[in-house]
């Protein structure tokens, strides 16, 4: 649980730094699960010509700059949620035990209980950040997934339909995140309303709006986390280190409130009310991912961005 004045402090400031939240154990269960995940994918590239060097001998940085050498879509299969367009049967995603345990882990649930309550949903707005040098990325690579990321709220990132939705998003460090390889930066004291977007290469807030002056950096250390309020405005600068920088952030609402993006699956991750209702099995989270995307493949393209070319500020 957070104390009385880390509240205090995230209800002020509209973000807060816990070091240490995270269990080293389920860290290394992390990374071992996406070295096997890409082990596996490397495989078939380097079955198929992709890649030249057998997977034997290299490591999970290896692999992803070798990958990253060849072209090759790598960040994909490592995100544990689906693009937003050109979904197929095929599009892959990650969804293992490790990553489950992550969503469910109780040290970051109880601290999210402490912000917003004890009736907690696991949304469908989650990724993986794997961050390469940035100088070594392709220029035309504009996912705030890979490359710095855009200033915004997230609140703008979802849809209208979850404007009053009370949600606190969680962003955490993997591996140590520091100033000079992009870890975050806020603005804090945020407002009281959502400040207009446009929509960029990424949803981005209209640039008279950014206070960057105010801007303060939030680095953190592996097994840390950064919980942020959904009107905070943030964002990552580039990743200037000779280092990957590795981050994932996912988001938990109130039970029963819209997740701003329902074509994609959500779950109960604590009630005190009901803890029956909670899901304990990953095969069923990941069963549910496979099902959106499968419904992903055969519908019309549903829109995850609400914000317009001609909007007032975005010209
Ligand atoms: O890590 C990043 O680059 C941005 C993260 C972010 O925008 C978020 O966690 O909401
Ligand atoms: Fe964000």
């Amino acid at each position: 649980m957070l104390t009385a004045k880390q509240i205090e402090t995230f209800n002020t400031q509209g973000y807060l730094v816990v070091e240490d939240v995270v269990e080293p154990d389920l860290l290394a269960r992390i990374q071992a699960e996406y070295d096997a995940s890409l082990a596996q994918h490397y495989t078939r590239w380097h079955a198929e010509g992709l890649v030249a060097d057998p997977a034997e001998g290299l490591s999970f940085w290896d692999k992803l700059d070798r990958a990253r050498a060849a072209n090759l879509e790598w960040f994909q299969p490592l995100d544990i949620s689906l693009p937003h367009a050109d979904i197929t049967e095929d599009t892959p995603l990650h969804t293992g035990p490790a990553a489950f345990d992550l969503l469910t882990h109780d040290p970051i649930l109880d601290r999210i209980e402490s912000l917003i309550g004890g009736e907690l949903t696991s949304t469908p707005i989650q990724h993986v950040r794997i961050k390469p040098p940035e100088r070594e990325v392709q220029r035309d690579e504009v996912r705030a997934h890979i490359v710095a990321t855009a200033w915004h709220q997230d609140r703008g990132v979802g849809l209208e339909e979850a404007d009053q939705t009370e949600m606190v998003t969680c962003w955490i460090a993997v591996n140590d995140a520091r100033i000079d390889n992009g870890c975050l930066q806020v603005i804090p004291n945020p407002p009281a309303e959502m400040y207009p977007h446009c929509p960029r290469t990424q949803t981005t807030m209209v640039e008279a709006f950014v206070e960057e002056d105010r801007a303060v950096y939030a680095p953190v250390k592996a097994g840390g986390i950064v919980l942020i309020h959904p009107l905070t405005p943030h964002c990552a600068a580039a990743n200037t280190s000779d280092g990957y920088r590795w981050s994932f952030d996912i988001r938990y609402n109130v039970t029963g409130q819209p997740t701003g993006r329902a074509q994609f699956p959500d779950f109960i991750a604590r009630s005190r009310a009901n803890p029956r209702t909670e899901l304990r099995d990953w095969r069923t989270w990941q069963d549910m991912w496979h099902q959106a995307r499968s419904t992903a493949a055969t519908s019309p393209y549903i829109d995850q961005h609400r914000w317009q070319h001609d909007s007032p500020g975005c010209a």
